[in-house]
C-alpha cells in the first residue's frame, strides 16, 4: 500500500512540475517584450512641408503609418552653356545714334547756332573755327571747311535754319567722305577663312571690339574663331574666352608669356581646319614708341601670312585721346599696314571730329565705331547717320 502511495505521490509531483513548465512557456510576455514600433518616416529633403504620409483607420484602432513611395536620389544638375544669338549688324548706328549726344551738343549744335547768326563777322568765323578745332576735326580740314562755308554763306545771303543745316551737313559729309569704301573684308576665300588682326595701344578697346565684332559677325550668320594673341596676361585670354563662350566662338589660346605669333598662327590653322568664315586675332596693347613690341606685331602678321591672307588690320583708336591718337595711328600704319579704323568710346566724347582727322592722317577709313560698353554697342560706321545725329533731326 505504502508503495502505491509513493508512486501516486511521485506522479502528482511530476504532473505539477509539468503544469508549471507549461505555464511558464505559455504565459503572455507583457511588459518585458520590446514594443513593436511603427516604421519611422523621415522627412524627404526638400519636402519637409509635405503632409505626413499616415493613414488613420479608426480613432480607437492603432495608427498605421504607410511609408511614402521611395524617392529617387536627385540627379546632378547639368547646366547647358547659354549661347546667345546676337542681333545682326544692320541698322546698329541708327539704334545707337543717341549715344553721340555729347558731340551733338558741342559740335553739331554749336556750329548750327553760330552759322544761324544774322551777321557773320570775323569773330563769329573765329568761333566756328575754334569749335571745329576743339572737336578734333584737325587744322587742315577745319580751314578747308571754314573757307567753303564762307563762300557758300556769301552766296546764300540770309539763311533759313534748314539751309544752314543742309550747308553744314554737306560740308561735314564732304570731309568725312560719303563715297569711301568702308566694307569690312570678312568674306572667306573658298575654304580659307578671312583673317582680321586687331591692333592698338593699351586700353583702347581691342579685346572688347574683338568680342563685339565676333558677335556681330555671328549675328550675320558667320562662323568665327578667336585668337588670343595677347599672351602678356592670362586675364586677357580669359576676357576673350568670356566673349567667345557667350556666342559659341572657339577661342585659341597659348601659354602665358608664350609667343603671340604662334598663337595667331594656331588660331588661323584652327579656322582653316574647322572651315570657319572669319578668324579674329586680338593682340596685346603696345605703346607705339616701343620698337621691340612694334617689331613683334609685324612678326605676328608675317607669321599669319604663312597660312592665310590677312584681310583686315583693324587699328583700334580711343576717340577720347585726341592728337596722341594720331601719332599712334601713324606708327601702327607703318608697321602693319592698317586697313581700317575702329574708333571706340565715341559715346563718351564731344570730339567726334576725330573721324575726319584720323582718316585724313592715315588715308584709311573708319569702318567701325564703338558707342558704349554693351556687347552690341559696336556699329558699322555710316557717315550719313553720324552727321544727322550731330546736327539733330
Ligand atoms: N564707353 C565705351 N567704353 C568702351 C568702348 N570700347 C571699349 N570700352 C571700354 O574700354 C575698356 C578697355 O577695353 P579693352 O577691350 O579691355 O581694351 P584693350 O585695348 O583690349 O586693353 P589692353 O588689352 O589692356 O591693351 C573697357 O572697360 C571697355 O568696356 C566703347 O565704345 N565705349
Ligand atoms: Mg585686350
Amino acid at each position: 500500500m505504502e508503495a502505491y502511495l509513493g508512486i501516486i505521490a511521485i506522479i502528482v509531483v511530476v504532473a505539477l512540475l509539468a503544469a508549471g513548465g507549461m505555464f511558464l512557456l505559455l504565459r503572455p510576455r507583457g511588459k518585458s517584450a520590446p514594443p513593436v514600433e511603427p516604421p519611422e518616416v523621415r522627412p524627404v529633403p526638400g519636402q519637409e512641408q509635405a503632409p505626413p504620409a499616415a493613414v488613420t483607420q479608426d480613432d480607437d484602432a492603432a495608427t498605421t503609418t504607410v511609408p511614402p513611395p521611395p524617392v529617387k536620389p536627385a540627379e546632378p544638375m547639368v547646366v547647358p552653356p547659354v549661347v546667345e544669338i546676337p542681333p545682326p549688324s544692320a541698322g546698329r548706328m541708327v539704334r545707337l545714334r543717341a549715344r553721340l549726344a555729347r558731340s551733338q551738343s558741342t559740335l553739331g549744335k554749336g556750329l548750327l547756332d553760330l552759322l544761324s547768326r544774322d551777321r557773320l563777322d570775323d569773330d563769329t568765323w573765329d568761333e566756328i573755327e575754334e569749335t571745329l578745332i576743339t572737336a578734333d576735326v584737325g587744322v587742315a580740314p577745319t580751314q578747308a571747311m571754314v573757307e567753303e562755308l564762307r563762300t557758300k554763306v556769301k552766296v546764300l545771303g540770309s539763311r533759313t535754319p534748314t539751309e544752314v543745316r543742309e550747308l553744314l551737313k554737306e560740308q561735314l559729309l564732304t570731309q568725312i567722305g560719303v563715297d569711301t569704301d568702308r566694307t569690312l573684308h570678312v568674306k572667306p576665300h573658298g575654304e580659307r577663312p578671312a583673317v582680321v588682326l586687331v591692333v592698338g595701344v593699351n586700353g583702347t578697346g581691342k579685346t572688347t571690339t574683338t568680342g563685339k565684332l565676333a558677335r556681330s559677325l555671328i549675328g550675320d550668320g558667320n562662323k568665327v574663331v578667336l585668337g588670343a594673341a595677347d599672351t602678356f596676361r592670362a586675364a586677357a585670354a580669359d576676357q576673350l574666352q568670356t566673349w567667345g563662350d557667350r556666342v559659341g566662338a572657339e577661342v585659341v589660346r597659348g601659354p602665358e608669356a608664350g609667343d603671340p605669333a604662334s598663337v595667331a598662327f594656331d588660331a588661323v590653322a584652327k579656322g582653316v581646319e574647322d572651315k570657319v568664315d572669319v578668324v579674329i586675332v586680338d593682340t596685346a596693347g603696345r605703346l607705339h614708341t616701343k620698337t621691340g613690341l612694334m617689331d613683334e606685331l609685324g612678326k605676328v602678321k608675317r607669321v599669319i601670312e604663312k597660312k592665310a591672307t590677312v584681310d583686315e588690320v583693324l587699328l583700334v583708336l580711343d576717340a577720347t585721346t585726341g592728337q596722341n591718337g594720331m601719332r599712334q595711328a601713324r606708327v601702327f600704319a607703318e608697321v602693319v599696314d592698317v586697313t581700317g579704323i575702329a574708333l571706340t568710346k565715341l559715346d563718351g566724347t564731344a570730339k567726334g571730329g576725330i573721324i575726319i582727322s584720323v582718316q585724313r592722317e592715315l588715308g584709311v577709313p573708319v569702318k567701325l565705331v564703338g558707342l558704349g560698353e554693351g556687347p552690341d554697342d559696336l556699329a558699322p560706321f555710316d557717315p550719313e547717320v553720324f552727321v544727322d545725329a550731330l546736327l539733330g533731326d
